[in-house]
């Protein structure tokens, strides 16, 4: 659909949609500078050269029905513009109807609306910049924070590109050295040994891991992940959800049962987004100790990716025991729970007297004095993580079109380190090598699909 379609020249609004001080109008394609002409008049006496790269004049807009408008022209006349082809924008005062004015005239004119992410792709298929670059562009728009725009701007100066450009080169290299070896079979001349073969690809098998956990990573922090606070009756739990998101959106009382149905939040655990969710006490429903079952099976706890269990410092025998009781289901069915111990306040050195298994090594917080409430926001992120820190590498988008690029490609690299070792022909080695070069490629476009493209550069706005 995309590659035929290049020699058309398009145009759209490239500024953000409703009015603004500056409107921008972008036309891309092999007829962009005759096209500026239809509506532009540059005042400026001077004639450029046409190898120019770029230049900017300044001018007037003529429009049917508007009086001339003040305008400046932006033109890179030559293949070295954002798109790889010539390429102008118009910069005017920003009001919509103007804007659409203009780009009326164009389209009178033969140019064609440019869809979603054209320019870009145009970008990406001149090979101005490789996939994972174009997705960063996106990244960069899309980011809502600080740290999701150095991302996204890492990512777009070309940081992961690089590294997985590396990483192909080293396989690539290491291809090459196995087909030459394939030529010389009959002489018997080995260009490199099985040792440094499976040596060469392990160092590759580690590189794609770690990008991999980093893709897991910034899959977490993408999909919001559920934090459940769960525990007891009356431990404290709604006034922990208040405290971690300095909120009083929780009723809390003294009286046990207060939460009766389940309230939630964002919050921010170290890197990491979370939704927090505060649930009624377990056990404490009108069927009795039925409701522990009924609640370990509620949709809460099922969906939640952590399990924040709740024990208050201060709890009696009979409390205890049934703790237990319930956090042992719980572990049953959930890998990732956590213990803590609340109202750490309440007791002398904050250590208190829960005597359940579980709660032994516990973190003590307190709501009321704050004590261990960062340490708990900490210890969420990492549980969540894996503990992976580092910087980030991937915009959420390349992260989970990547992670099954980057997993097929280990695979592919580990049989050929297995084919390796197990003495199999370098037929075999050489094969699984490539296959696993090809599919990095991938990630950064070196083969891609007209599917593959239209996924990503829908995901654009018009004009970028
Ligand atoms: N001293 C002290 N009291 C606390 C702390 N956290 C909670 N409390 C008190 O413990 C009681 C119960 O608190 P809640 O937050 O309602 O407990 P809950 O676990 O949500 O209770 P249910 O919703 O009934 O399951 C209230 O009286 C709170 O003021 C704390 O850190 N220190
Ligand atoms: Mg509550």
């Amino acid at each position: 659909m995309f590659t035929a379609e290049l020699d058309q020249t398009i145009a759209a609004v490239a500024s953000a949609p409703g009015g603004a001080v500056r409107g921008i109008v972008r036309v891309s394609g092999a007829d962009a500078v005759a096209m500026i002409a239809q509506v532009f008049k540059s005042s400026e006496t001077a004639v450029l050269p046409a190898s120019r790269i770029a230049y900017r004049q300044s001018g007037t807009v003529r429009l049917p029905d508007f009086p001339l408008v003040q305008c400046d022209a932006w033109v890179w006349p030559t293949a070295r513009s954002y798109t790889g082809q010539p390429l102008v924008e118009l910069h005017l005062p920003g009001s919509p109807p103007l804007l659409e004015c203009v780009l009326e005239s164009f389209f009178k004119h033969g140019v064609r609306p440019a869809r979603a992410g054209e320019f870009t792709l145009r970008a990406f298929l001149a090979g101005r910049m490789d996939l994972a670059q174009a997705e960063a562009v996106l990244g960069v728009i899309d980011a809502d924070d600080h740290e999701e725009l150095t991302t996204a701007l890492n990512q777009l100066a070309g940081g992961l590109s690089g590294k997985l450009f590396q990483l192909r080169s080293d396989l690539l290299e290491l291809l090459a050295d196995l087909e030459a070896g394939l030529d010389f079979v009959e002489e018997d001349i080995e260009f490199v040994s099985r040792e440094e073969v499976i040596r060469r690809l392990q160092q590759g098998i580690d590189a794609i891991a770690q990008l991999e956990t980093q893709a897991d990573g910034r899959m977490l922090s993408d999909d919001q992940l559920r934090v459940v606070l769960a525990g007891l009756p009356n431990v404290g739990k709604s006034t922990l959800f208040n405290a971690l998101s300095n909120s009083d959106d929780a009723i809390v009382s003294a009286v046990a049962g207060t939460t009766r149905d389940y309230l939630s939040t964002r919050v921010t655990c170290g890197e990491l987004k979370v939704e927090l969710i505060d649930t009624a006490g377990f056990g404490h429903s009108e069927t009795g100790i039925d409701g522990v079952a009924q609640q370990l099976g509620s949709e809460q706890v099922g969906e939640a990716d952590l399990l924040v269990w709740c024990v208050a410092c201060d709890a009696v025998e009979e409390e205890i025991t049934a703790d237990q009781l319930a956090v042992d289901k719980l572990n049953a069915r959930h890998d990732r729970v956590i213990v803590i111990k609340t109202r750490g306040d309440q007791v002398e050195g904050g250590t208190g007297n829960v005597g359940s298994r579980s709660a032994e090594e516990a973190l003590v917080v307190s709501s009321v004095s704050g004590e261990g409430l960062d340490d708990l926001r900490e210890l969420i992120a990492g549980t969540l993580s894996g503990n992976s820190k580092g910087e980030r590498q991937f915009v959420g988008s390349t992260a989970a079109r990547s992670r099954d690029s980057l997993r097929r490609s280990r695979e592919s690299l580990q049989r050929a380190s297995e084919a390796a070792a197990g003495r199999f022909g370098d037929e075999l080695v050489a094969f699984e090598t490539r296959a696993g070069i090809e599919t990095l490629g991938e990630i950064v476009g070196t083969i891609y699909t007209d599917d593959l493209l239209d996924q990503i550069f829908s995901r654009f706005c018009i004009g970028k």
